[in-house]
């Protein structure tokens, strides 16, 4: 087994940098077979550095020329490797130049400088700046930035950077330039530069104290009858975070520039975002409810970095949740805040149990801030970010909502301008608070999911009821024995009228100890537990509920939540049981309470579909996985939709009536009551549909061809993709031949049959992989038609193996033009070993076959090789 040791980066050998860049200027000629830039740094040595030498980042750089303080250096005066250039001698404070040559056209890394359709675009963060220029490329060291873009008028009219625009003027045969200052020292990583042909949408916001703001929504030609809502978004999230936090805007110009090669979702470079077109581009007909939450929320996060992350950003790579988890926790209150808190919470639960919690319990598992990593871009993961917001969300629920904004102010008047570490946002809140958080910095410093065992006593007599709560966290790589976290445990008490019998509703229970008892007094009857209401800890709690007991909490608990929970809960355990009776040659037994809850969730759906819609469906089939020793894909496909397909047959008149009452005639607006609506409609529909009968196919059919918005089109579309009918390819074709054009819309006709539930899946994907709507340099399109079958449980984990040679074979494709997005691809393996033997054997001849492949990168080994170990 090969060892990543060797070159692992280690939170513990953290040293402050031996050099600081006050300033940078930046100099970038493009031509259309390369660029030139020239890079003036004005470098100081850092205290108690005194005698390193200067070692600055740059990769894949063609080096023309340096000068120190104006004198050329002659190549004997420094040292190049393929990742430095070092100076051995260096005085106390000093200018340096250097002029390199750089290929953007044969960037398909997709970090740096690269060329897309329109122009030239960037992406630094993480280690992007250094493929652009030499530089200390690591996010403590922080410089003020002056920018000179040269490039054709024609083809290039628009030259954007990071700051204010302060200078332009013509060059010679046609060729123009722009200069652009940012006033604020920043990290290399929110550098951003854009020269490209752009049609440009303007607006204003007036900041609260009266600042009068230039926002400009930058979408290739054509496009901008696309973008209105994602202004729209950004101005909320502005007027939002002015309210909500008090944090207002410090620039003139605020720009998003939307790029449809983009390896990630966005970048909140300082002032200049860059987005990837699915996060800005939308009309009802293109874009379906799911993508417009989408767009105000990434629009949301990437401005709320603004101050968490730019403002106040990150010492190291380590501390990476310090800015994600805290943004991703502010992007979900805003997204409460506009659209329903409830349902917005269970969806985000739903996806970090399946997610985040499989990661915890995978070769990957890694704490909120790792401690160490080969390539730093593998730590982009739900962890440091959804786990991440949840450890800020934790602290609010232990210290309170008044405390929380104290905290947050506090840690802005100490650390703005600064570069911390999460123990410094945690100290901040504490500090606030006046309370004690070292045992709570666990949660930043232990990997896995803990989990709390519970037991319920009522004393009849004494009218007490106690609740026992022990805690245990699995090992995980590398950490073998974990010590108690400190766990706001939010309990309530159902009382056999339904109604809370705690007199403050909801109590915060701490847990700290591996075992502890709390006990309520005067509780007047038995309870039922609604336990860690609003998911309060991200926790696995175990509590031995009687099938009663949920139907009760489902019916009545306050707590939207563990409403929607014991719903979940009481689905889990019959697909479980059916599992296991399966396997012992018995059947499915479906109780009668599940159908009478179904019922009961469809007769209260009007007053909140968009609820109801999530109550209805089941867990996922990922996530039904991780509760069980071995995985059967197969097993758990069926019986889950043998579960699925029991509802329509006895409730297919109320599957109707939901259907026909959860129309939204009239104009289409994205709002959380109409999209509501259609979420329920079309989750009944797709439960009609599991008849398998001509009826409901038609239904489907006249959906698809009537649907004036994206939502209903696409739901439809995502059916008939499932079933082999005739429809299906009728369908297909006249979606595929409607959309060509728009190839945002044709990652969606992509993704629908690379997760689709046919047995042929596999083998329309590798027709896919030839057909002119893919291209394996576009990672949209390897997200949505890779991505979409690694995420096909039953199909990609087919026992001959046939799924993981196919994803082994792209990785390894992949690997050859991105790195990031073959290694991401790569995650697909993670749980192999929960499969059994044979499946095993397949997954294990592929992981070699991608960790043997000659000159495989950094990253894709890292992913390879732990998954190994
Ligand atoms: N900071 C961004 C995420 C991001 C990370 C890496 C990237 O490289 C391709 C791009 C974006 C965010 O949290 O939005
Ligand atoms: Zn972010």
């Amino acid at each position: 087994m090969r060892d990543p040791a060797p070159s692992a980066v280690r939170l513990k050998d953290y040293a402050p940098p031996a050099f600081l860049i006050d300033s940078i200027d930046l100099e970038v000629e493009l031509f259309e077979d390369h660029a030139r830039v020239r890079a003036r740094l004005a470098i100081t040595r850092h205290l108690g550095a005194p005698r390193s030498p200067l070692v600055l980042d740059g990769e894949e750089l063609e080096l023309e020329s340096v000068k120190l303080d104006g004198r050329a250096l002659p190549s004997g005066e420094y040292a190049l490797d393929a990742q430095h250039l070092s100076l051995e001698q260096v005085p106390e404070r000093f200018r340096l130049e250097t002029t390199c040559r750089i290929q953007p056209r044969a960037n398909t890394k997709l970090m740096g400088l690269y060329a897309a359709e329109s122009g030239f675009f960037t992406q630094c963060e993480a280690e992007g700046f250094r493929r652009i220029t030499y530089f200390i490329d690591r996010p403590d060291v922080m410089a003020k930035y002056t920018v000179t873009i040269h490039a054709d008028r024609q083809r290039y009219p628009v030259l954007l950077s990071n700051g204010n625009p302060v200078a332009s003027g013509a060059g010679s045969s046609g060729r123009h330039w722009v200069k652009w200052h940012d006033p604020f020292p920043k990290p290399c990583y929110l550098f951003a530069m854009v020269a490209a042909k752009l049609d440009k949408l303007e607006d204003e916001f007036l900041t609260r104290s009266g600042r009068r703001a230039r926002l400009a929504i930058y979408v290739d030609p054509g496009k901008l009858d696309q973008c209105g809502f994602a202004m729209q978004a950004l101005k909320r999230a502005m007027k939002w975070d002015e309210e909500v936090f008090g944090l207002e805007l410090d620039l003139d110009h605020y720009s998003i520039v939307a790029v449809g090669d983009f390896n990630a979702g966005a970048m909140e470079n300082k002032g200049l975002n860059l987005f990837n077109t699915k996060y800005v581009l939308a009309r009802p007909d293109t874009a379906t409810d799911g993508d417009f939450l989408n767009i105000d929320r990434v629009v949301a996060h990437e401005y709320f970095h603004n101050w968490t992350g730019n403002r106040v950003t990150c010492r190291d790579w380590f501390q990476l949740s310090l800015k994600e988890g805290l943004t991703v926790y502010r992007e979900q209150e805003f997204g409460a805040d506009l659209y329903s808190r409830a349902v917005e919470r269970i969806r985000e639960v739903r996806h970090l149990r399946a997610a985040q919690f499989a990661e915890d319990a995978g070769p990957m598992a890694h704490p909120v801030r790792p401690d160490s990593y080969m390539e730093i871009g593998n730590f982009y993961t739900t962890t440091v970010y959804e786990k991440g917001a949840e450890v800020v969300r934790m602290i609010r629920t232990l210290i309170g909502a008044e405390n929380f904004r104290k905290g947050m102010d506090l840690y802005f008047a100490r650390h703005d301008g600064e570069a911390v570490t999460c123990d410094d946002f945690v100290r901040a809140m504490a500090d606030a608070a006046r309370t004690d958080l070292s045992q709570f910095m666990r949660w930043y410093d232990q990997a896995g999911t803990p989990v709390l065992e519970t037991k319920g006593e009522y004393d009849a007599a004494g009218k007490r009821y106690s609740l026992a709560v022990k805690q245990s966290c699995a090992p995980t790589p590398g950490q073998d024995k974990k010590m108690p976290f400190h766990v706001p445990f939010s309990v309530g008490l159902v009382g056999p009228d339904g109604r809370d019998m705690l007199p403050e509703g909801t109590r915060v229970l701490s847990v700290r100890q591996p075992e502890e008892r709390f006990v309520f007094e005067n509780v007047e009857a038995r309870p039922v537990p609604s336990l860690a209401r609003d998911f309060s800890a991200p926790v696995i709690v175990n509590y031995d509920y009687t099938e009663a007991e949920l139907t009760h909490l489902m019916a009545h608990d306050s707590d939207p939540f563990n409403r929607w929970n014991a719903g979940q809960r009481l689905a889990l355990d019959i697909i479980l049981r059916g599992i296991e009776a399966v396997k012992n040659g018995g059947r499915l037994a479906i109780p009668r309470a599940f159908l009478d809850a179904s019922a009961r969730l469809l007769a209260d759906a009007p007053e909140d579909p968009a609820f109801a819609a999530e109550a209805l469906a089941l867990p996922s089939e990922g996530y039904i996985a991780e509760q069980v020793e071995i995985v059967d894909p197969d097993a758990i496909h069926a019986v889950r939709n043998e579960l699925k397909r029991k509802l329509p047959s006895v409730l297919r008149q109320e599957l109707l009536q939901a259907y026909r009452v959860n129309r939204t005639p009239g104009a289409y607006s994205p709002d959380a009551a109409s999209a509501g609506k259609r979420a329920l409609r079309n989750a009944a529909l797709a439960l009609l549909m599991e008849l398998d009968e001509p009826e409901a196919r038609a239904l489907c059919m006249k959906q698809f061809e009537d649907a004036d918005n994206m939502t209903d089109a696409l739901a439809a579309l995502a059916l008939l993709a499932n079933c082999d009918c005739p429809e299906r390819e009728r369908a297909l074709d006249a979606f595929y031949a409607k959309w060509k054009d728009e190839p945002l819309v044709v990652d969606k006709w992509l993704g629908v049959q690379s997760t689709s539930r046919l047995p042929s899946v596999l083998a329309e994907v590798k027709r896919l992989m030839a057909h002119p709507a893919f291209n394996l340099r576009n990672p949209n399109k390897v997200y949505a038609l890779i991505g979409g079958f690694r995420g096909n449980q039953v199909r990609f984990h087919a026992a001959d193996g046939a799924g993981y040679a196919f994803l082994a074979d792209q990785v390894n494709a992949l690997d050859a033009i991105n790195p990031q997005v073959a290694a991401r691809m790569a995650r697909g393996f993670d749980r192999w070993r929960k499969f059994d033997p044979r499946r095993q054997s397949h997954a294990r001849a592929a992981l070699e076959r991608i960790r043997d492949t000659k000159g495989v990168s950094k990253g894709v080994l890292e992913i390879a090789t732990l998954a190994l170990a």
